[in-house]
């Protein structure tokens, strides 16, 4: 059959045929994620269209997300590739009422497109192709068998029928396969009983307590430590690597003298230690939350890049997730610290997989993105001016301090306060240096002492508060805090890009 064979009054109606290609989309996506739950779960062609998205997001882009939707990003990016997918096929739609053959076949293009963006991903195999391709045969099958048959039938009589029969079929086929390739998917990536069964291993030292002088119990401030499920979450995996312990290796190489491999048996020979570290991503806007504290367990980096021998004129360890992203962390930073770790529990539990199981680097001191791979399986030795890591091939710094900061977290923002005593309250951070003092201004008013919570290290927050006489009238509260090499926090306003926000946090209340 041709297309001269489809006359104008036997076409679908435009609607009809926007709606059938959007089935066929959900074809290729349905089929395509089915057979990928079956031969590599991260070249479903859903995932493998958000990965490249996300890689390829600006950093304005990324940033303004972060901002909007917070640690919703990832829905937010979810919506907006459907939205796109659904114009996409309408279009596809409205050429398949006129040439259903070229129509099917673009459908096809754009799957050989997706296939070819899998094979691109940092961690793809040959394999990766296929569920794109497969899914893109059944889409464009799919299109064809929807655009065809209410023509071939026209005249027939129940063309509307026939068309919103096969309609169901291929939607229920798609939303089926769909649906299997989940369910299968996460089967074989179950990896909760793995967890389970992980036994921390027994600290050497435990963690210093947390006292009750380090962690006030004031109404609205921050808990010293922050309650794992509070923990904020940012990586750039649309689906979360599943790795067993049995699966998981680490391999240390590169600028070394001996090549080291380990795995879970080799480190329960190993003594385990315990440390308490603040850990803040470098796109936390001034007074923003993507900072936390917890107690990590796991085993010093130090001791296990002896064992490999740092070569002399290597000055960058790069980190790598099983997932591909990377970090580039300045080895200085680990080898003068004993707390940087490969972690493998947080909080007396194992490392919940969003945060990295079986295993990630935690170092004090420096933003996530240079520092804490999430997920990590090899670390290899070598140099800033040879290798480049992740967000440093997107333009954010290579190296990357945690700067001084600090936030109010009481009273809340445009709070309405009797007049009278009132308690401001918040936390500061200068990981590495230690915050020496922290300062409060009402207004244009002098800068005022605030009453510091014992620390507990320089590598963690430290809660402060301050009391306040609120008189009637609408207030600024600003804060500002000084490490302990006597630096007072900039006031300059800058924005995360491309190495941390800087400025002071105000907020305004009124009080009544
Ligand atoms: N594998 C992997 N590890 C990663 C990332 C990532 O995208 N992938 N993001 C890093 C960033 S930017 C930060 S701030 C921390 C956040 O760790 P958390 O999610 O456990 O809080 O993880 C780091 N480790
Ligand atoms: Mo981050």
């Amino acid at each position: 059959m041709t297309r001269d064979s489809t006359t104008p009054d036997q076409r679908l109606r435009p609607t009809a045929a926007m709606v059938a290609a959007t089935a066929a989309a959900g074809t290729v996506l349905g089929v395509g994620h089915l057979v990928a739950a079956v031969v590599a779960p991260g070249a479903s062609p859903f995932f493998v269209l958000g990965a490249t998205v996300v890689d390829h997001t600006p950093k304005w882009l990324k940033d303004s997300a972060i901002r909007w939707f917070g640690t919703n990003d990832k829905l937010a990016l979810a919506i907006t590739m459907g939205v796109v997918m659904v114009i996409v096929a309408a279009l596809i739609g409205l050429l398949a009422r006129r040439n259903v053959v070229l129509a099917a076949g673009l459908l096809g293009g754009l799957g050989v497109v997706v296939a070819s963006l899998a094979l691109l991903r940092p961690v793809a195999t040959p394999l990766w192709a296929v569920p794109a391709l497969v899914g893109a045969g059944a889409g464009a099958a799919a299109l064809y068998w929807l655009v065809r048959r209410p023509a071939a039938t026209a005249g027939t009589g129940p063309t509307r029928r026939g068309f919103l029969l096969t309609l169901a079929a291929v939607t229920a086929g798609a939303a089926a396969a769909g649906a299997a390739g989940r369910i299968i998917g996460n089967r074989i990536r179950d990896i909760g009983a793995d967890r389970s069964a992980f036994v921390l291993p027994r600290v050497a030292a435990p963690a210093a307590p947390v006292t009750p002088e380090m962690d006030l119990a004031v109404p609205g401030l921050t808990r010293f430590r922050t309650p794992t499920a509070d923990f904020y979450r940012i990586d750039t995996a649309l689906q979360l690597p599943a790795l067993t312990r049995a699966q998981w290796r680490l391999r240390i190489h590169g600028l070394v003298d001996r090549e080291i491999t380990v795995d879970f048996d080799d480190l329960r020979d190993r003594t385990a230690v315990a440390s308490t570290i603040t850990l803040t991503c470098v796109s936390n806007e001034v007074g923003g939350t993507l900072a936390g504290t917890a107690t990590w367990v796991g085993y010093r980096l130090t001791e296990l890049l002896a064992e490999a021998g740092p070569a002399p004129e290597a000055d960058m360890i790069l980190s790598r997730s099983v997932d591909g992203f990377t970090a580039g962390t300045p080895l200085a930073a680990v080898l003068g610290n004993p707390d940087a770790l490969l972690a493998v529990g947080m909080n007396g539990v194992p490392l919940p997989v969003e945060h990295g199981y079986p295993a990630r680097m935690i170092v004090p001191g420096l933003y996530g993105y240079v520092s804490a791979t999430k997920w990590v399986i090899d670390l290899e030795l070598t140099r800033f001016d040879r290798a480049s890591a992740y967000w440093t091939e997107r333009g954010w710094a290579a190296q990357a301090p945690v700067k001084t900061a600090s936030r109010i977290d009481v009273p809340s923002a445009f709070a309405q306060l009797p007049r009278g005593p009132v308690v401001v309250g918040g936390v500061a951070w200068a990981q590495g240096r230690g915050v020496r003092a922290v300062e409060v201004q009402v207004d244009d008013g002098p800068w005022e002492r605030a009453t510091l919570a014992a620390a507990y290290s320089i590598d963690t927050w430290r809660q402060w508060t301050w009391s306040w006489n609120a008189t009637p009238g609408t207030h600024a509260l600003r804060v500002r805090a000084v490490d302990a090499t006597g630096t007072v926090q900039t006031d300059v306003r800058t924005p995360p890009f491309p190495d941390g926000a800087t400025g002071w946090h105000s907020r305004v209340v009124t009080v009544r």
